[in-house]
This record gives C-alpha cells, sequence and structure tokens, in this order.
C-alpha cells in the first residue's frame, strides 16, 4: 500500500522541530544531510526534504499528500492547499515596520509611501482592508535594510525577537498576522491515505497536548481537597489517595501550560503544599 507523502523543509527553522515531532511521535527514519526522501522504517511515511517556499505547490500537484510550513508561507503561496493542525512551534508575526525616528500615529502613515517586503500577496490584503495605496517593493531576503539604504520607507516582514528591527534602526508597528509552523494538506485524500494522516494526526495531537500541559502532584489536608479540585479539574477528575498521615491526602492532576502559574498560586492559597509539576510525554484525552 502507499505511504503517505509528506514534505518538510529541508534546512531552515522549521526542520529541527518537524523532525522531533515526528520523532516524539515514535516514527522512525535515517535523515542524512542531502538525502531528498526518505522512508520511515515503522510507519507508512515518507519524507521529501524541499525548500519551504515550495511545498504548498508540491501538495497542490500531489507529489506531497501534506506538508509542514508556516502559515505566512501558505497564505502568501496562494495554493489551494488547507491547513489542517497548528503545531506549535516556529511562532512569529508578520509585521509592517519603519525608522525608529518616524512619528507613527496609524497605519495612514503608510498612505502613498513605499514598503519592502517578500510578502507582497499578504501585504497588499491588508493595506487595501484599510484602504492604503502603497508602492510594494518585493525582495527575497535582508528586506531590513531597505529603509536604511533609501530603497522604501518601510518594510513587511517576519519578526520573532524584534532584535533584527532594533540593529537595523526600526520599529514594529503594525502586526499584520500571526504565524507558526502548521501541516497543510487536501481535504480530498484517498481513504487509504486519509486513514494514515487521521493516524499521524492523532499522535501529533497526543505529543502537542503532553507539551501544553504538566502533571501536577500535590499533598492537601482532607478539608481542602474539594476547593482544590474545582481549581485543577484534571482529565476526567483529579486521583485523590490518601497520605500516611492522618487527615491529609495527596492530590494528582494535569494543568494546562497557559493558566499554569496562576492555578498554582490559587491551589497554594487554598492549602497545598509537596507540589510536584512533571512533564507530560504524550497525553491522550
Ligand atoms: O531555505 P528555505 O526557503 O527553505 O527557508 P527560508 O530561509 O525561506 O525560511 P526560514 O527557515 O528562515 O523560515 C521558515 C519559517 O520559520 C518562516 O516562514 C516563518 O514561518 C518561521 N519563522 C519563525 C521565521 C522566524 N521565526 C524569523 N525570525 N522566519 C524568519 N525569521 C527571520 C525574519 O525574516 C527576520 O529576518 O528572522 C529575522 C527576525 O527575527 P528576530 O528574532 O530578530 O525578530
Ligand atoms: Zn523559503
Amino acid at each position: 500500500m502507499d505511504s503517505l507523502k509528506i514534505a518538510i523543509q529541508k534546512s531552515g527553522r522549521l526542520s529541527e522541530d518537524s523532525l522531533k515531532l515526528f520523532k516524539e511521535c515514535g516514527i522512525k527514519f535515517s535523515n542524512g544531510a542531502k538525502k531528498l526522501k526518505t522512508i520511515a522504517s515503522n510507519f507508512p511515511l515518507e519524507f521529501l526534504f524541499l525548500r519551504d517556499d515550495d511545498i504548498p505547490g508540491y501538495v497542490e500537484d500531489r507529489v506531497a499528500d501534506v506538508g509542514i510550513v508556516g502559515r505566512n508561507v501558505l497564505l502568501e503561496s496562494q495554493k489551494p492547499v488547507i491547513e489542517i493542525l497548528k503545531l506549535g512551534f516556529s511562532r512569529c508575526r508578520l509585521s509592517l515596520a519603519v525608522s525608529r525616528d518616524v512619528d507613527y500615529s496609524g497605519i495612514e502613515y503608510f498612505q502613498n509611501k513605499s514598503i519592502a517586503t517578500s510578502y507582497p500577496f499578504i501585504l497588499k490584503n491588508h493595506l487595501d482592508d484599510h484602504n492604503i495605496k502603497a508602492e510594494i517593493h518585493k525582495i527575497s531576503g535582508s528586506v531590513e535594510i531597505a529603509p536604511g539604504i533609501g530603497l522604501t520607507d518601510g518594510i513587511c516582514d517576519i519578526v520573532s525577537s524584534g532584535s533584527t528591527l532594533i540593529s537595523n534602526g526600526l520599529k514594529e508597528v503594525e502586526v499584520i498576522m500571526k504565524s507558526e509552523a502548521v501541516l497543510v494538506g487536501h481535504d480530498d485524500l484517498n481513504d487509504h491515505k486519509m486513514k494514515l494522516l487521521d493516524r499521524l494526526v492523532f499522535r501529533i495531537n497526543a505529543v502537542l497536548e503532553g507539551r501544553n500541559n504538566k502533571y501536577v502532584l500535590l499533598n492537601a489536608p482532607n478539608d481542602q481537597i474539594d476547593e482544590i479540585v474545582k481549581i485543577l479539574p484534571g482529565m476526567r477528575s483529579p486521583t485523590v489517595l490518601p497520605l500516611a498521615e492522618k487527615g491529609w491526602s495527596s492530590i494528582h492532576s494535569v494543568i494546562n501550560e497557559d493558566e499554569f502559574w496562576e492555578n498554582i498560586e490559587r491551589i497554594r492559597e487554598a492549602g497545598a503544599e509537596g507540589i510536584l509539576v512533571v512533564p507530560i510525554e504524550k497525553m491522550i484525552r
């Protein structure tokens, strides 16, 4: 039977995290540096290693069934390829930036100005939405130097820490979109491939949920159990076990990363002590 073909970035910001994700999904494969493709030994999955910009097109042409790219690249490609799953890594934003000396008061600043970018399609849409007419210069690399060399008034580029902007004397003034790595593909794969994709997505979700949650164990006086259970509802409900010391219990539950510290503070106030927090490798609800 055919394997599912997945296109991933050959070398760049998405590569390492993409490979790590498949390893954590228990999928074994060898990836020599110069390889164009490789087949997993324990899952019907074939990897194609490509430049990220080419991935939406290869998926459109069915050379690959699915792929991993930044949402920015997917949208800019304008290919009829859908976003299947957010993967939570390579988070960044596509933003407008201008020289730090500019007294910026709003997007109207860009009326009749010039902007350098590698994302002319996404930028044009955004400017149209705000009725701004600007001259868009498409350049493929080192966009951040454009204002400094007098090419354009501003830039529209990917920002992560913001340090590239700062070191080029620029400041971020508008966020056009937020991006992260996404699994892309078709919604009309044949039954066999759709089943393989479902199995893959199931595994990826288990890994991502594990990353987004922590296992928590704590001790609490019995009269505080109800209060603590309200704060830590867990998967179905927390485990409560008696301690050797009378009147005390151990509570085990799962906490979401996003609300972690807030909930830890609340359970301490509710009388919890001896709190242990443990990473979760996989989580299946
Ligand atoms: O060779 P190939 O075409 O495959 O790779 P590429 O060079 O086109 O892409 P690559 O590997 O640089 O980025 C792949 C994807 O990673 C992008 O499409 C984004 O979705 C995502 N990503 C996450 C980033 C960044 N963070 C990022 N910081 N892509 C680019 N940058 C660049 C940005 O262009 C700017 O020059 O980093 C600089 C800004 O970083 P900070 O941290 O200084 O703000
Ligand atoms: Zn690229």
